[in-house]
């Protein structure tokens, strides 16, 4: 019968991308096409090895000697070399900021493009010995007008993105991208090396019934966080929220945008701006959110209108459902 047989008409990613910048007029040059085919290969790149690295054992510490005494590289460190590979290779990148790097690269001269790539090439590594979902987050900006590409193109508001998206290594690898007209889910079929649409247009439900925050550290969460935590354990009517909480942002959010719900890393009295990282781990995550109809917050402010003054800045996060996160702000206004 017909349902046996494979769809002949399946749509790439680089093919949906394409047909999104042809319809809304921006496929002018093609560069973030060009650009987004660089980071799909690194995202295949990543895949493989995160799943051969039991069998291969890259999952020692970086600076270990391998048998044949050459150095092995730690997962983190390997994706990392290759994101900065092939994003300068692409040709049109101008300034990368990776996690895994003190300073931003500014890309030489006969490479330079006019985009800007800031990216945790592998994030919840901590989780890798366990075999537990991890993930590439990453966000892109535009030079700003007339500049060559300085950090100071990326020290910009994260709704100044163009684009942003993660990659989660799990059963099978998941890349979740905006390019600013909704957010689209694609699976890696391994067998033909592409990235499939597999999830158009996801819209995260406006309330959810999870809460997924580290609630071991709310000895040191600040009383509207609490107070907050408490009200969804303890409702006045209906059930109780379930909690869910991986350690791994990109599975967390990732089941987020799925189910609804709200995911917190607020700041405490022991981590005065939180833990996660405003360019590469909020910002990108915020846009996102919001592009599925959802909110991010620190709680107070919106987290894609705050500006960072250094690469490598750390904000609250509070996203999720519309009303979820609408009620963790109330909380927040009712103790101001
Ligand atoms: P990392 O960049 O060192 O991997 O840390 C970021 C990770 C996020 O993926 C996750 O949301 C968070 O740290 C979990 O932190 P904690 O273990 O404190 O709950
Ligand atoms: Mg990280």
């Amino acid at each position: 019968t017909t349902e046996e047989l494979p769809s002949t008409d399946i749509i790439t990613l680089t093919r949906h991308v394409l047909l999104d910048q042809l319809r809304l007029g921006t496929a002018a040059t093609g560069d973030l096409t060009l650009l987004l085919t660089a980071i799909q290969v690194t995202s295949k790149f990543i895949a493989t090895n995160v799943r051969r690295a039991r069998l291969i054992n890259l999952v020692g510490l970086a600076g270990e000697t391998n048998v044949q005494g050459e150095e092995q590289k730690k997962l983190d460190v390997l994706a990392n070399d290759i994101m900065v590979n092939a994003l300068r290779a692409s040709g049109k990148t101008a300034v990368l900021v990776s996690e895994e790097l003190e300073d931003a690269i500014i890309i030489e001269e006969r490479n330079k493009g006019r985009y800007c790539v800031v990216f945790d090439p592998l994030d919840g590594s901590s989780n890798i010995d366990a075999g537990v979902n991890i993930g590439t987050i990453f966000g892109i900006y535009a030079v700003r007008p007339g500049s060559s590409g300085t950090p100071e193109d990326v020290l910009r508001p994260g709704s100044e993105m163009v684009a942003a998206g993660y990659t989660m290594y799990g059963s099978s690898a998941n890349l979740v991208l905006s390019t600013g007209s909704g957010v689209n889910g694609y699976t890696l079929d391994a067998a033909l090396g592409e990235f499939i649409l597999t999830h158009p247009d996801i819209k995260i439900p406006p309330r959810g019934k999870i809460y997924s925050f580290n609630e071991g550290n709310s000895m040191y969460f600040y009383p509207p966080v609490n107070a907050y935590l408490h009200s969804i354990k303890h409702p006045k009517t209906g059930s109780p929220y379930s909690a869910r909480y991986i350690g791994s942002m990109v599975a967390d959010v990732h089941r987020t945008l799925l189910y609804g719900g709200i995911f917190g890393y607020p700041d405490d009295k022991k981590n005065k701006s939180g833990k996660l990282r405003m360019l590469y781990e909020a910002f990108p995550m915020a846009f996102l959110t919001e592009q599925a109809g959802g909110l991010a917050t620190t709680g107070t402010k919106r987290i894609l209108d705050l500006v960072p003054k250094n690469i490598h800045e750390r904000c609250p996060v509070f996203l999720g459902s519309r009303d979820d996160v609408r009620d963790v702000m109330k909380f927040y206004e009712a103790d101001a």
